[in-house]
């Protein structure tokens, strides 16, 4: 199963400023050399509508919703991390294998889950995609399938809010019509490539001379290209190795230097982080206390820990201790306090359980 949430960033927006929702939005990073000079990171439907894609420049996406009502906003990364991260938890308890391939996307394998049943896995997708609907407010797009490749074209095919089942006996017919761009590999040139060749759609590719592509793609590439026209693909889901750093942060109700309110809002945010830490069955090995202050500069203190802990009262000292100290180090009043753990593993409890499900035939 592959999940891909919506318009992410412009989503994210939505979510926490409903009132935009019914127009187009924009979500820009803007390099700051003059107004309008940087690129669209993502955009609502809405803008999509009007021709506003990924990667396009900002003035051009201004261009093309010149005479419409809407909304530019800055990226804002923290933010988006932190909802990331709360449903990357989510998703990841809905499955044994798990792996996370983009802010917004990941792979789950849930063939045990559902005992191989597709109409199974249906049911889970809908029941995740209601969770993610409840607890964040957003929507995403699922793609069922025998292996990855095809779950990520079923994912992408039906776009917002869809759910897309290939069963393998639906294979050839679901990817035989479209269009060899979508095929997984197959970028700009390539699929320039492959029109040359008057291969237009994975069906026509399915049935090319393979020593052709070979003399154009070489051996490899054309095994691949022909495995994939077909739906095969043997790329196991796999685990990251570790997760890099959990961390959440919140602004405080008014901008203070009393380090008792800051630590008060600090431990609420550590109770977070912990109970993914507890779910996830990590340990962590150092501690981080971010604020941003008044004046907006950031400021932030670490601590390396001896060792691998998951133990709540170090976690909670060690901000403490290190707000203490952020404190000292400036004159500014707290405006944003956050709290990151990093350099994460798996407790040996959970390595063995991992271990052994993966040993298992
Ligand atoms: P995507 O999942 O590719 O795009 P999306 O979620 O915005 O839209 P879709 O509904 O088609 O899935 O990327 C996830 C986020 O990554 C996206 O919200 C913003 C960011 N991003 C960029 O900053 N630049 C880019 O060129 C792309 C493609 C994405
Ligand atoms: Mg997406």
């Amino acid at each position: 199963m592959l999940v891909d949430l919506d318009y992410f960033f412009a989503q994210a927006e939505e979510v926490r400023n409903p009132s935009i929702r019914d127009k187009p939005v924009v979500v820009c990073v803007y390099s700051g050399r003059t107004a309008d000079s940087g690129a669209v990171s993502t955009a609502n439907y809405l803008a999509r509508k009007y021709g506003v894609k990924s990667g396009m420049p900002i003035f051009m996406a201004k261009s093309k919703l010149e005479s419409v009502d809407s909304i530019f906003l800055p990226v804002d990364h923290e933010y988006y991390d932190a909802v990331s991260d709360r449903i990357m938890v989510l998703l990841r308890r809905y499955t044994d294998v798990f792996e996370q391939v983009g802010i917004d996307e990941a792979y789950l394998d849930v063939s045990h889950r559902v005992d191989e049943d597709f109409a199974k896995g249906e049911l889970l997708a809908q029941q995740i995609k209601r969770e993610i609907t409840r607890t964040e407010h957003l929507t995403c797009s699922v793609g069922i399938g025998p292996n990855k490749l095809v779950a990520k074209i079923a994912a992408d095919i039906r776009k917002p809010d869809g759910l897309t089942v290939v069963k393998p006996e639906q294979m050839r017919e679901f990817l035989a019509p479209l269009p060899i761009g979508s095929l997984l590999g197959v970028g700009k040139k390539t699929e320039k490539r492959m029109l040359s060749l008057g291969i237009r759609t994975v069906g026509d590719l399915s049935r090319f001379d393979v020593q052709t592509l070979s003399s154009v793609f070489g051996k490899n590439g054309a095994a691949y290209f022909h495995n994939a026209s077909m739906g095969i693909d043997e790329e196991p889901v796999k685990e990251a190795g570790e997760t890099e750093s959990i961390s959440r942060i919140a602004t405080l109700k008014e901008n203070t230097r009393d380090l008792q309110v800051v630590v008060d809002k600090a431990y609420a945010l550590c109770a977070d982080v912990h109970s993914d830490v507890l779910k996830r069955g990590l340990v962590f090995r150092s501690v981080t206390v971010l604020a941003v202050m008044a004046d907006m500069s950031v400021r932030n203190k670490s601590l390396s820990l001896g060792g691998g802990t998951s133990d709540i009262g170090v976690f909670k000292s060690t901000v403490k201790d290190l707000l203490s100290k952020l404190l000292k180090e400036s004159d500014q009043p707290i405006r944003r306090v956050g709290v990151k753990i990093a350099q994460l593993s798996k407790t040996e409890v959970a390595q063995e359980r991992l271990t052994k499900f993966l040993e298992t035939p």
